[in-house]
This record gives structure tokens, sequence and C-alpha cells, in this order.
């Protein structure tokens, strides 16, 4: 699909509300893939692959919660870098685009700037866990994922931030050779994400360089991905090259591109919809894909861990 203008790139995210009537079986099987043996075990390109087999953490062992499919996590997928088809990621992805071997620059008001091989800065961490989270995208469907990785308070630690450094700022790969969804103008590429110091610095933030212990698929955003389980699926920024300790708030790549739908906190919140869909429910990907649907929790459920970084903001304005 070719994103020519801002109307047609929009059209995933605004096709929530038509998606739940008109899903079939059809659809379905088109979009995990099914059907299209042939690419399934098509992974061409490899992504970190240190670490594995990695150890469950028993403070995030999803014992409560019903797993996603490995095949439904790894079709069905936004990556606007390849296409706004959420079946044909994987497919594309898995075309020629090489990530391993993969640097990641770290740097901006550190007192220890590096660029390190993503394997290299795995084992500089200490290894990875596995950790059962949920997750939410802002379209109002969530999915159950064991990720591999590890903190991403590991990477402050490592890189020892000035005083000053109000803000993490994370950016996706450019390479519209290998990304045909970067050859379309609509966004202004590459992807760029953010998250306050104390955000950052949370538990839970978590960067991942593998799903049900085995190296990220490059649809998910190989070879290392931040995932944020208490903000929608956005924040989630994938295939990571560079992260800076900044001063100012980044201008969020979904911000920049509307304002008026999607601030920079995107915490989840089923008490404050979507100007164009409400957020009080979700439809779960996997068992019961067709019907199925649950009540959204607010910070997808990791209240406990995460309210007190938001006291008295107003998170109706704070979106
Ligand atoms: N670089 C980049 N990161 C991204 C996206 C993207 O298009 N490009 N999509 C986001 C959205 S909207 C979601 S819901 C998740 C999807 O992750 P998944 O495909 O692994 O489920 O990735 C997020 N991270
Ligand atoms: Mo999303």
């Amino acid at each position: 699909m070719n994103i020519k203008n801002r109307k047609s790139w929009e059209l995933p995210e605004s096709a929530v509300t038509p998606e739940k009537n008109y899903l079939n079986r059809r659809h379905f099987l088109k979009t995990v893939g099914m059907g299209s043996g042939a690419l399934l075990g098509a992974s061409l390109a490899k992504g970190a692959s240190s670490g594995f087999p990695s150890i469950l953490n028993q403070d995030f062992n999803g014992e409560d919660l019903e797993k996603t499919p490995y095949d439904l996590i790894k079709g069905y997928n936004n990556f606007y870098e390849f296409t706004t088809d959420k079946g044909d990621v994987q497919k594309l992805a898995n075309k020629g685009w090489q990530t391993e071997p993969w640097d990641i620059e770290i740097k901006g008001l550190v007192d220890n700037p590096l660029k390190i091989e993503v394997n290299d800065l795995i084992k500089k961490v200490g290894g990875i866990e596995q950790r059962v989270y949920r997750f939410r995208c802002v379209e109002a469907w969530s999915m159950v994922i064991p990720w591999d990785g590890f903190p991403l308070k590991k990477i402050i630690d490592l890189a020892q931030p000035k005083s000053e450094a109000k803000y993490m700022k994370f950016t996706t790969f450019y390479d519209p050779k290998n990304a045909p969804g970067q050859r379309g103008r609509s966004i202004d590429w590459p992807y760029v994400e953010g998250l306050t110091m104390d955000e950052a610095s949370n538990e839970l933030a978590f960067m991942a360089t593998g799903i049900y212990g085995k190296p990220i698929p490059n649809q998910n955003g190989a070879p290392i991905r931040l995932v944020v389980p208490w903000k929608y699926g956005f924040k989630s920024i994938k295939s990571i090259v560079k992260i800076e300790f900044v001063k100012r708030r980044p201008l969020n790549t979904w911000q920049a591109l509307q304002p008026r739908e999607y601030g920079f906190y995107a915490n989840v919140n089923p008490k404050v919809d979507h100007p164009r869909w409400s957020q009080a429910s979700e439809r779960v990907i996997g068992a019961g894909f067709f019907s199925s649907r649950k009540p959204t929790l607010m910070f997808n459920g990791y209240e406990e861990q995460v309210a007190h970084l938001y006291e008295g903001l107003d998170l109706k304005k704070n979106y």
C-alpha cells in the first residue's frame, strides 16, 4: 500500500470502528499470514541472538494472563516503515532488511556516551530475562506478550545522565531502500518517541530483544525495541538506533502527525476516549478473536506500579 497523504495514512487507525464489524474469516487468515506457509519460516535476517535461553522473571510471570499465540504476535503488526497493512509487515520486513549486526548509539546529556553493537550491549547489561506483559494498542486491540530483554534502567545506569537530562528520546532506523513505507512522506521519518526520566527509570520500562524465548522477529522491531506496557503501543518504538538524553520533551511521531488525537504521555486510560472511538474496552487478539472484548484497565493494569508518576497531573489534558 502506497502512502500518499495524511488521510490515507491515517486509515488503519481510523478503521478501528468498522474493523470490529467487518472482520471475517478470510480477512483473519490474511491478517495472521496463514495460507502463505512458504513465507512463515522465511526469516532471512536475525535479530540480536545473545542471551538465550532467558529466565522468566517471577515478578512478571503473567500467570494470571492468557498469552497471545506466537503466530499472531508475529503476524499482526504495526510497523509503518514497511506498510500500514498489518498482515503484510511480516513479509516486507524479511525481504532483505538486515538487523544483525546492529549498532545503537547512546548519547546526549550523559557522562558515558557509547556506540555499541546490540549483542555487546546485551552482554554489558548482564544478559536478558523474560517478562509477560499486557500490550494495548491505541486502536483498541490487545495482546499478552512474553518479551525477552532487560530493564531500560540498565541503559540509564550505563550512560550516567547528567542532572540536566529530563527526557529520553528514542529514534528508529532510516533505510528507505529496504523499508518501503519510508519512501512515503506523510510521516517525517525516522520514527521518534520519548519518555520522562521518571518513566524511563520505572521498573516496568523494558528493552526487548526477544519474544517467546527467541530473537525478536524483524516485524516486531528487531533487534531491539522499547516496551512500555502501561502506555498505548505506539510509545513502544521499534528497531532503535539512537537513544538520547535531552533537556526538552521530544516531539513524538504520532503527536507530530495528529496533535489533537495523540499526545506525549499516551497512558492507557479507559476514561479518556480517542476523539474517534471509545477506549473503554479492547478487542483481545487470539482465542475468541472475532467477538472477544474485555474492559480496558487504567494504565493497562499497571496502576500500582506507575500511578504515582502522574500524581497531580490532569490526565484528560495530558493524554
Ligand atoms: N518504529 C516504529 N515503531 C512502532 C511502530 C511503527 O510503525 N514504527 N508502531 C507502533 C504501534 S502503533 C504499535 S501498536 C506497536 C506494534 O508492535 P507489534 O507489531 O510488535 O505488535 O509498535 C509501535 N512501534
Ligand atoms: Mo498501535
